[in-house]
């Protein structure tokens, strides 16, 4: 399987295929800047992300289960086609789940790796949601990672769906970290039943659990790693809101995927549409961009 994936989809020092230290299958692709990128397969889940400087990027927690049919800890999960608890699908819905097949890659004319991997209905999706379906995401890689999320409607009738980038970014102490950019937005705190209200803070500092869907959100946002003097821009495009989540130290304790102090080194600034649905009739397509740019 890998050998047939590196002839058909591998691409010169730009995207290999191998097994990750799980045994799961991805692809690697590296860029000329010496920025670095692994996407599993399974899920299209990115595991890791290393900058053009050589610092990863991500959170992964050393206590993930990497098992068929249980989700990843870390990395950037897609929800899809439902959002967290909000339904009644696995949580998340079961696009992180699924293994998908690779449909493209290549370079782009700037000389940036890109990968397409799509996940289309099978059996076990339509016993759990009876429509047919194309997720894709596709992946640029340059000092800057492009996220290109795609949904369509190949069935007869209309569908409703809520999705998200779920990334888990690596921070050095979540106590020197803040999100900038969110001020004046509606949030719907998930800590107090979904009660709205309009964030006043221009930097968001982290001092408890924190679980929020900002709604129709500003299209760019920064996120402040003063414990490593690094800033992220996060820029989307189709995507209305923006989830800010650190489980802090009692829920920390209580995930079986996550050691009781990881929280201190993560914080997940998720983009999508997790409370603004989206509805596609059949033939329509929907997509929603990400770029992620470290400085
Ligand atoms: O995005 C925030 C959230 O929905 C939280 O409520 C929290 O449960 C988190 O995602 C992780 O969900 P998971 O299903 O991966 O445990």
């Amino acid at each position: 399987m890998l050998q047939a994936l590196n002839t058909q989809f591998g691409v010169k020092d730009a995207v290999t295929f191998v097994e990750n230290a799980h045994r799961f299958e991805q692809a690697v692709l590296t860029h000329v800047s010496g920025a670095r990128l692994e996407v599993l397969l399974y899920g299209a889940h990115v595991t890791a992300w290393k900058s053009a400087r050589g610092q990863e990027l991500l959170f992964v927690s050393q206590e993930s289960f990497f098992e068929p049919g249980r989700p990843i800890r870390g990395g950037i999960p897609i929800c899809f086609p439902q959002f967290s608890n909000n339904g009644p699908l696995p949580a998340h819905g079961f696009a992180r789940t699924c293994f998908w097949r690779v449909e493209r890659s290549g370079m782009l004319p700037d000389d940036r790796p890109y990968l397409t991997l799509a996940l289309t209905e099978n059996v076990e999706t339509l016993k759990l949601w009876p429509f047919r379906f194309r997720l894709a995401l596709t992946v640029q890689l340059g000092e800057a990672l492009d996220l290109i999320l795609e949904a369509g409607n190949s069935g007869t009738t209309p569908f409703r769906f809520n999705t998200a980038l779920h990334t888990y970014f690596q921070v050095a102490d979540i106590r020197k970290t803040a999100v900038i950019g969110l001020d004046g937005t509606t949030f719907s705190d998930d800590l107090r039943q979904g009660a709205h209200t309009t964030e006043a803070r221009p930097r968001i500092d982290f001092t408890g659990e924190t679980d929020r869907v900002y709604l129709n959100a500003p299209d760019l946002v920064h996120l402040r790693d003063d414990g490593r003097r690094q800033v992220m821009t996060i820029e989307k495009t189709g995507m209305h809101d923006i989830v800010v989540w650190n489980p802090w130290s009692e829920r920390a304790k209580r995930m079986e995927d996550l050691g009781d102090e990881e929280y201190r080194r993560m914080v997940c600034v998720e983009t999508g549409n997790m409370k603004s649905a989206v509805t596609l009739a059949p033939g329509q397509a929907w997509r929603g961009t990400t770029r992620l740019t470290p400085a």
